[in-house]
């Protein structure tokens, strides 16, 4: 009998729980499930130039939706904030920074999905500068002649435009930091339709406390210090010192800084280290004798500056170094420029004046030589006068 039982019990137990699972089955809610959100553009890790064009596009696909509208799908960056919606769409005007991209969607339940990708968007090119040892000056433009040793370093191929200054101008004050002049884009009036002109209207002082925000803004050492000071960061120059306060240099830090007047007759003249061009001649002539190829000045520019990289690259890959904009140098003015060495450290910033080199677009050809010396007091801004970067290699 109990045998019985058990054969009898054991099925009904069985049958018990399919019917209860099947039961359970039934009565499930199903789940909404969060949409499916996938980054295709750009890549994690990617690198981009400043002024590149890049390229978003994702999906966004939701089991209960389907596809989600372009309208749901919004992109965000940690660094610009909204930068579009959509499956699809370019910007060139991503800031100078690592930028953690996500695309997020959200369906017709509420219920949001994301995908998150690392960029990077870097100042324009950085070209090498092999160090070596070349002659400054030249016979019949600026004498006496002198051998100088330059070390290696990085020089930008292009003149700071404006809408890179604007940029980290407008970070900068915000951030505690006082510039003279506001700059603006060449010789365009405001609303600077031209934004990618060379920046003029700025001060040798405006570009000292410039390249020490644009380097903590990336993460790097700034170069400019008060002098006298300890070289830690919070000593770095941040405020245009107009009241006779002075800065120096820290000649290990990797940020951004003008260029030594050594440095920029070395660059706008390197052919391949043991050939320079010609000092009575502009910068890239060995590779094209023709002035008009490659400097804007008073013949071919119209009587305005022009966007950067528009002519002959001379054989470092540099544009502009002759013609556009005049380019501040760090050093103050000594009749010899290979004297008192090293150049690099020469000068207060209170000293006078300033070296400017390479002419402008509203100049003859005589500015453009690439040994031609200028000079300008530091606190002055003239409408063809801007920079450009270098760095410690
Ligand atoms: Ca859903
Ligand atoms: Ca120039």
């Amino acid at each position: 009998m109990k045998k019985l039982s058990a054969i009898l019990i054991i099925p009904a137990i069985i049958a018990l729980i399919i019917i209860s699972c099947s039961e359970e089955e039934e009565i499930n809610v199903p789940i909404d499930s969060a949409p499916d959100i996938a980054i295709t553009s750009p890549a994690d890790g990617e690198y981009f130039m400043f002024g590149d064009t890049v390229h978003f596009a994702g999906t966004a696909t939701d089991n209960e939706d389907g596809a989600l509208p372009d309208s749901v799908m919004v992109w965000t960056s940690d660094q610009d904030s909204a930068l579009g919606t959509g499956r699809a769409f370019t910007r060139t005007d991503l800031s100078v920074n690592t930028h953690q991209i996500e695309l997020k969607a959200t369906d017709s339940s509420g219920k949001s999905g994301t995908d998150q990708v690392s960029i990077t968007v870097e100042f324009y090119g950085f070209v090498p500068v092999p160090g070596g040892t070349f002659d400054i000056g030249y016979v019949g433009v600026y004498e006496p002649v002198e051998q100088l040793d330059v070390e290696p370093f990085q020089i930008s191929e292009l003149e700071v435009p404006y809408i890179l200054w604007e940029q980290i101008r407008s970070w900068a004050v915000s951030r505690g930091y006082i510039f003279i002049n506001d700059g603006q884009a060449g010789t365009n009036l405001p609303p600077f339709t031209d934004q990618y002109h060379p920046v003029t209207e700025i001060s040798w002082v405006d570009c000292v406390v410039w390249c020490n925000a644009l380097s903590e803004k990336s993460g790097l050492t700034p170069v400019y210090y008060y002098a006298g000071s300890s070289h830690i960061p919070a000593n770095a120059c941040r405020i245009a010192p107009v009241t006779g306060d002075s800065c120096e240099v820290e000649p290990t830090a990797d940020g951004y800084r003008l260029p030594t007047e050594a440095e920029w007759e070395y660059a706008a003249r390197y052919i391949d280290g043991s050939s320079f061009d010609p000092g009575d001649q502009h910068s890239g002539y060995s590779v094209n004798s023709s002035l008009s190829s490659c400097a804007w000045y008073d013949n071919n520019s119209g009587g305005q500056t022009h966007q950067g990289g528009e002519l002959v690259a001379n054989a470092l890959g540099l544009y502009d170094m002759s013609g556009n904009v005049w380019e501040w140098c760090w050093d103050e003015y000594h009749q010899n420029p290979g004297s008192p060495a090293p150049v690099f450290q020469l000068g207060p910033a209170a000293g006078n004046p300033r070296i400017i080199r390479g002419g402008s677009y509203q100049l003859p050809q005589p500015y453009c030589r690439t040994s031609f010396r200028g000079t300008a007091q530091h606190t002055i801004a003239n409408f063809d006068l801007g920079f450009r970067l270098c760095r410690n290699d």
